[in-house]
Formats: C-alpha cells, sequence, structure tokens
C-alpha cells in the first residue's frame, strides 16, 4: 500500500514538473533580496503565469503581503510554508454540488461531459479500469453517438479492459443509449454505470439540451441517476478551462471535474484558480495516455508536489 502511495506521488510529482519549474522555482527565484513593492508585483506576475488566475493570484500576494507585516525578518522558508498552507486550505473548500449516493441494490451512474477533445473518453476508460479493479461490475455508455469514431474508441476500451459497453448506431439518439445502459445495469447486476458524450454538436445549446435529455432519461431508469456528473477540463488550455465549467455548471450542475493532461502542462496552478472561482471539487487527475494514468486528486499530494525540490 505504502509503495503504491509512494509510487502515485512520484506520478503526479512527475506530471506537475512544468508547472514546477513555472511556479515555485521562480517564486524561489525572488528570495534572497528585500520585498519591495516591486517583488510583489513579481509574485503576482508568476502566480498569474502559472494560470492562477486573477482573483486567485492577488489572493496569494496579499497573504504574503499580510504575513511579511507582521513577521517583517521572516525566511523564504516561512514565505513558501505560507503559500503551501494557503494553497492547502483553498483546496479544502467545500463542493457547491454534492453527488448523490444510489440506492442499495441500484448503481452508481456517472455522466461524463466536457468540451471535444478534453479528454472525456480516455477518462472514463481510465475510471471503468480503476473501478474493475476495485471489482465493482462496470458497464460502458457509448453516449457519443455523434461520430462513428467515438463509439468505436469506446468500444475498443471496453475490449483492451475488459469492460461490458453498452452501444448503439452512429446518429441514434444518446438518451436511448443512456436508457438501454441503464436498463441493461440493473438486469446484470452492475455497480458502476459511465456515460460518455459527445463534446461536439452544431452549438451550445444543442449541446446542453442534449446532456438535459440524458439526465432526464437517466431519472426515468433510477431516479436519483445520474449521481455524479464529471466535468472533464484540459488542463493544457490554462484560464479557458474555468469559462468552460462555468458554462457547463450554469446548465447542469456539476459534482466534480476531471482535469485531464497535467502531465503535458505549464499550466497546473488551474488547480488553485478552479477550487478559487467554482468551488467544484477535483476528483481526478489525468497523468498520462495509458489506462493506468488517472489519479486521484489528493490536495496534500498536488500542493507537495507542486513545491517540491528535484
Ligand atoms: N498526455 C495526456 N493525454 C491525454 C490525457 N487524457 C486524454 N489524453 C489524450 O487526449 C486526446 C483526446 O482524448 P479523448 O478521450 O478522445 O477526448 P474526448 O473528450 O473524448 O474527445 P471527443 O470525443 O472528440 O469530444 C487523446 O489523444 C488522449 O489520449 C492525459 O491525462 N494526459
Ligand atoms: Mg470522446
Amino acid at each position: 500500500m505504502f509503495s503504491f502511495i509512494k509510487s502515485g506521488f512520484q506520478k503526479v510529482k512527475k506530471a506537475l514538473t512544468k508547472t514546477r519549474l513555472q511556479l515555485s522555482y521562480r517564486i524561489k527565484s525572488l528570495f534572497g533580496q528585500p520585498w519591495e513593492e516591486e517583488t510583489f508585483e513579481r509574485l503576482e506576475e508568476i502566480l498569474y503565469e502559472a494560470d492562477l488566475g486573477t482573483a486567485c493570484a492577488a489572493y496569494f500576494v496579499k497573504e504574503v503581503r499580510q504575513f511579511l507585516l507582521k513577521n517583517p525578518q521572516a525566511s523564504s522558508e516561512q514565505i513558501l510554508e505560507v503559500l503551501q498552507k494557503k494553497a492547502l486550505e483553498l483546496l479544502q473548500i467545500p463542493p457547491t454540488s454534492a453527488p448523490k449516493s444510489p440506492a442499495p441494490g441500484e448503481p452508481l451512474v456517472i455522466l461524463i461531459v466536457g468540451v471535444n477533445g478534453s479528454g472525456k473518453t480516455t477518462s472514463l476508460a481510465k475510471l471503468g479500469k480503476r473501478f474493475a479493479e476495485e471489482d465493482q461490475k462496470v458497464l460502458i455508455a457509448a453516449g457519443d453517438t455523434f461520430r462513428a469514431a467515438a463509439i468505436e474508441q469506446l468500444d475498443t476500451w471496453a475490449q483492451r479492459l475488459s469492460l461490458d459497453i453498452v452501444k448503439a448506431k452512429p446518429g441514434s439518439d444518446p438518451s436511448a443509449v443512456a436508457f438501454d445502459a441503464l436498463t441493461a445495469a440493473k438486469a446484470r447486476g452492475a455497480d458502476v454505470v459511465l456515460i460518455d458524450t459527445a463534446g461536439r454538436l452544431q452549438n451550445k445549446t444543442d449541446l446542453m439540451h442534449e446532456l438535459e435529455k440524458i439526465k432526464r432519461v437517466c431519472h426515468k431508469v433510477i431516479p436519483e441517476a445520474p449521481h455524479e456528473i464529471f466535468l472533464v477540463l484540459d488542463a493544457t488550455v490554462g484560464q479557458n478551462a474555468i469559462d468552460q465549467a462555468k458554462t457547463f455548471h450554469q446548465f447542469t450542475p456539476l459534482t466534480g471535474i476531471i482535469l485531464t493532461k497535467l502531465d503535458g502542462s505549464a499550466k497546473g496552478g488551474i488547480v488553485l484558480s478552479i477550487y478559487k472561482d467554482l468551488h467544484i471539487p477535483i476528483r481526478w487527475i489525468g497523468v498520462g495516455e495509458s489506462a493506468d494514468d488517472l489519479m486521484p486528486f489528493d490536495p496534500q499530494s498536488y500542493v507537495d508536489a507542486l513545491f517540491a525540490e528535484e
């Protein structure tokens, strides 16, 4: 178990390498000189450039400023400690939409949403593997019927990971797929249903209406379903992810975020911005393209990795 946690941390640390260079290394370069107005401005700039967003960057600068007012002789280590402590505090903010629990004997239904290319299908497959490893009977639903390739992609994952799949012909109604999946899940005694969705439709309103319809149909088969709605966000897009989350959250309350592609991003500071601006918890992080590259989001590991020494 210990070695698993340790290797998990190493993966997170590796994924955050570019962000660490962008953030904590540059912050450390401010040390060793007196803190003047210019230094605070520089700090704010560094935080902003690591994609913490305006409000979040200003918040950290304010905290450091207050700390230095009370402790003018503070060491570099102490200032770093303040930043780490405040980051951890931020990540403890309670979520706005709590997930529902499935009724006894009914499967947990998770709807995966997000814009195209964010990593929905891949994350769904990785999540399916995670549940299957915990001896959960998993059923995945190919709810992105918009493109034939999307169904094939999920089918390939299902075969590779030996997961049960419900699919339909390209162009068929995604809510019918959801209906069939939930009905099959009940009949087959599945523990978890993961529903993939399209990221791109004719326009935003169409997409949101489609999601609404999928939810309504889920509801008909299992009154509390979907119990969770995960929004998949691509960390490499930076602040734009915040706008995406706001749009989705406005139409359909999200219970969590899967933040993908942290491994290729120098914009891992977006994690803090998500908590500060949105109050939606990050539940999982994607740290690579293979099936094992999805980690539960752990605030302490994230902060440790962000400020780690090499
Ligand atoms: N490096 C890296 N790549 C990822 C991660 N998650 C997904 N990807 C890659 O991102 C690309 C898009 O992933 P998909 O899962 O197809 O994204 P999607 O949201 O389903 O896309 P659409 O179905 O077109 O809307 C693929 O090449 C994935 O391998 C991650 O955590 N790290
Ligand atoms: Mg997809």
